[in-house]
């Protein structure tokens, strides 16, 4: 029989092909014990005001006109849509439904100066400056505050900003925020604020952030003309232990950035331990993992990931594709003791300068077009053309899981993907040498290096094996050979 076998071999190769960043973002199943309901032609203002802490706030669907910034001041609550779809409930800076100039908008449309407060399955666009912008009330810290699938578009400056009191006799920050599951863009970026030599403009901007977490969102378009702009996800100020895991950039002029000053210009963060102090670093630990950056021809990359002025910061299993060329697909300066290991990119990682004790290494540079399924659309799973990436990276113990939240094999890819036969038809080969006693048929049979499991029983032409993947079922077959 060789049932077992077939059903076994499917599983172990099966991936699903479409929504494959999307569908691993976890559900939002956090509980409230109270709940109210609104319609847009309430006031959603004094809704916000007069809820109580521990409250889902649920909104029903249709566009919300924002006039002033909606201040969110009551810890632990949830802002939702009623129908859990993020498309039918907009929060709205551009009431007046005027042209798309920011001059026109409301500064920002949604201002958090609480802990704990949850916005999810929402749209939220046309801010002045800041979509969403957290910062701490006079006297406190804030913490735990979640974005979830979320659509964000279309603001001045930053989609998503997070900072401190600005106060420096009474200095707060916000920490272990979560960012997830988000589709975070620009549709129309003439609304991106010009200040002639750059665009003050970006994705997530967080200064002295602790502990945050930003995964499985899709951030695309936060470009313009190949100009100076901020970054689609930028942690500074002395920001530490950052987590970006697994989100898809489409189409971005900078990436990922952790740190970027030399010196404590301006406010940055201080720790009780007295990390990053002496020397100075803008960023300490984190990690940069499993994410994809995809830029077409004609969209410049200034740098996929820049690390600058980090100590103990980590840089696995990333891949980077742009199709012209980028100043660097991976950057690093004034470090010490980053480890960039196992990343698949289109050109080069490039060291600049000030860089101590790190671990640079198992990186794939020059990968072309070819190795991905579909640059143009920014899937850059493995392909046929990029084999050379499989079983090539070193076994890491913080590795997370793949692009498709699959654990990797004993033996990992290079990049975000963990090949699992998707797309392509790889090699099969059944052999006997150094084979009898461990394969009933007396055949053992590989794929791309992997050990297969094999048929009790070898037919008398040949071993078939059949693998699931993006485009179907396919067999793959190897003949009997000594
Ligand atoms: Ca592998
Ligand atoms: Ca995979």
């Amino acid at each position: 029989m060789y049932s077992r076998f077939f059903v076994k071999t499917a599983v172990f190769f099966f991936t699903f092909g479409l929504a494959w960043i999307t569908g691993q973002c976890p559900e939002y199943s956090v509980e409230r014990q109270n709940s109210t309901e609104v319609s847009p032609e309430e006031d959603l203002q004094a809704v916000l005001g007069s809820v109580s802490p521990g409250t889902v706030v649920r909104l029903r669907n249709g566009v919300y006109s924002i006039y002033s910034n909606l201040q969110v001041t009551v810890d632990s609550i949830t802002i939702r849509s009623k129908s859990g779809n993020r498309d039918s409930v907009i929060l709205d800076g551009n009431p007046g439904g005027g042209s798309l100039d920011r001059m026109n908008f409301t500064p920002e449309v949604v201002a958090i100066t609480a802990s704990d407060v949850h916005l999810v399955d929402l749209t939220v666009r046309y801010a002045r400056d800041h979509g969403i912008h957290i910062y701490p009330p006079a006297n406190s810290q804030v913490s735990g505050c979640m974005l979830h699938n979320l659509h964000v578009y279309d603001c001045g400056q930053q989609l998503i900003k997070v900072n401190s009191t600005g106060n420096e006799s009474s200095l707060f920050w916000v920490d272990s925020g979560i960012v997830e599951g988000c589709l975070i863009e620009f549709v129309d970026n003439s609304v991106m604020q010009d200040m002639g030599e750059y665009f003050y403009t970006g994705g997530i901007d967080v200064h002295g952030g602790l502990g945050w977490v930003i995964r499985w969102n899709h951030f695309r378009n936060i470009q313009r003309e190949g100009r100076l702009m901020e970054h689609a996800v930028h942690f500074w100020s002395r920001s530490r232990g950052t987590v970006v895991e697994n989100n898809r950039f489409e189409d971005v002029y900078r990436g990922i950035g952790f740190g970027m000053k030399q010196s404590a210009d301006g406010l940055v963060r201080e720790y009780k331990d007295g990390a990053g102090e002496d020397p100075y670093f803008d960023h300490l630990g984190g990690i940069i993992r499993n994410n994809t950056i995809c830029n077409r021809s004609g969209i410049h990359l200034e740098s996929g990931i820049e690390i600058w002025s980090a100590f103990g910061t980590r840089v696995f299993h990333n891949k980077v594709f742009s199709a012209d060329d980028p100043f660097s697909s991976i950057e690093y300066r004034w470090v010490e003791s980053i480890e960039i290991l196992n990343n698949l990119v289109s050109q080069q990682i490039v060291e600049r300068d000030g860089v101590k004790e790190s671990n640079i290494g198992y990186n794939l540079p020059a990968a072309g077009a070819d190795f991905f399924v579909d640059v143009q659309n920014a899937d850059l799973h493995l392909a046929d053309g990029g084999l050379s990436a499989v079983d090539g990276a070193i076994q890491l113990g913080d590795a997370g899981v793949d692009i498709d939240g699959e654990v990797r094999e004993e033996l990992p890819d290079i990049g975000a993907d963990e090949y699992n036969g998707a797309g392509v038809i790889p090699a099969l080969t059944c052999t006997r040498v150094n084979c009898i006693g461990r394969a009933s048929s007396g055949y053992c049979c590989s794929l791309l290096g992997r050990r297969v499991k094999t048929p009790e029983k070898s037919p008398a032409s040949g071993i078939r094996i059949r693998v699931s993947g993006k485009q179907g079922n396919k067999e793959v077959f190897s003949p009997l050979r000594p």
